[in-house]
């Protein structure tokens, strides 16, 4: 006779909890459960509730949820930077850069409908974007900028992340690809010699939703570029001429309300806006 121990359930739920702990992540699954999630509109649990993983499994789940966008005919057109603000660091309890992949599906065009429907929770930021004219595959110092970037540009980046109530820990948002989901870029204008000290502010029709000047981007905005470039190198990522750059939100994002159309606006760089349906 064999006798099993079933532990009543609170104990059984603490051992199934430990022996997650040491379960191997399958990378290809959850980076397939993630695509899913942003392609139904239907968050998940947070990863690091079943898992501890590290960055770098974090950036190959995300590398890998591409691939699946890639496959759907997607393409790549760009890398957006995370966290360059402390407004956004302190929102949401994250203290580290970022960066994540655009495609051209998420690109939406000046005053386009946004749908709705498409997303899970969405979330507004007040960006700076760039166009490059060169191929980059080195990390470029604040004195070359001028020979890579051919323009900048007011944005607006839309974020949805995919885990339950916009909950997540620094690998979780990363695997999620830094939250990704729409964005909107304003008419191209020469590079400037600085962007500092330009104010920055989000609106939801009229009202002023939020505003800080651009360096609250990493004290300088360009910076965005070279932080851009030495990530992009050290993950192998091409980041080539045509590619854009999203630099990072310069204040707290805003939940999208429908309805209420969305600008942005830099300083001297102009607008762009978005109209959530
Ligand atoms: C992660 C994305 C952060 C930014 O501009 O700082 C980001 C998130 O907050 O969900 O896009
Ligand atoms: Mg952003």
């Amino acid at each position: 006779m064999l006798y099993v121990f079933i532990p009543h359930n609170a104990q059984r739920q603490k051992f199934y909890l430990r022996i997650g702990y040491f379960r191997t992540m399958n990378v290809t699954a959850i980076a397939q459960k993630l695509d899913q999630a942003a392609n139904q509109a239907q968050a998940i649990a947070q990863i690091s509730q079943e898992y501890t993983f590290s960055e770098d499994q974090a950036y190959e789940i995300q590398r890998l949820s591409m691939e699946e966008r890639y496959a759907r005919g997607e393409k790549f057109v760009g890398l957006k930077l995370g966290f360059t603000s402390f407004a956004k660091m302190e929102q949401m309890g994250v203290h580290d850069m970022i960066w994540g992949r655009l495609t051209n599906a998420m690109w939406l065009k000046h005053n386009e409908e946004m749908d709705m429907g498409q997303f899970i929770h969405p979330r507004a930021e007040p960006e700076i974007a760039f166009l490059l004219k060169k191929d980059i595959d080195k990390e470029i110092s604040l004195a070359e900028i001028s020979d890579y970037v051919l323009a900048c540009a007011p944005a607006i980046e839309i974020i949805d992340s995919r885990f339950s109530n916009f909950k997540f820990s620094l690998e979780d948002v990363i695997a999620d690809n830094c939250s990704s989901s729409g964005f909107v870029i304003g008419a191209w204008q020469p590079l400037p010699k600085s962007l500092n000290n330009l104010s920055m502010s989000l609106l939801f029709d009229q009202e002023i939703k939020e505003q800080d000047t651009s360096n609250a981007i990493l004290d300088n905005p360009f910076l965005s570029i070279c932080n851009a470039s030495r990530l992009a190198t050290k993950y192998h990522q091409p980041f080539l001429k045509g590619n854009i750059l999203l630099a990072g939100a310069a204040t707290p994002a805003v939940f999208v309300e429908k309805g209420k159309k969305i600008t942005a606006k830099v300083e001297g760089l102009g607008s762009c806006s978005l109209v959530p349906k």
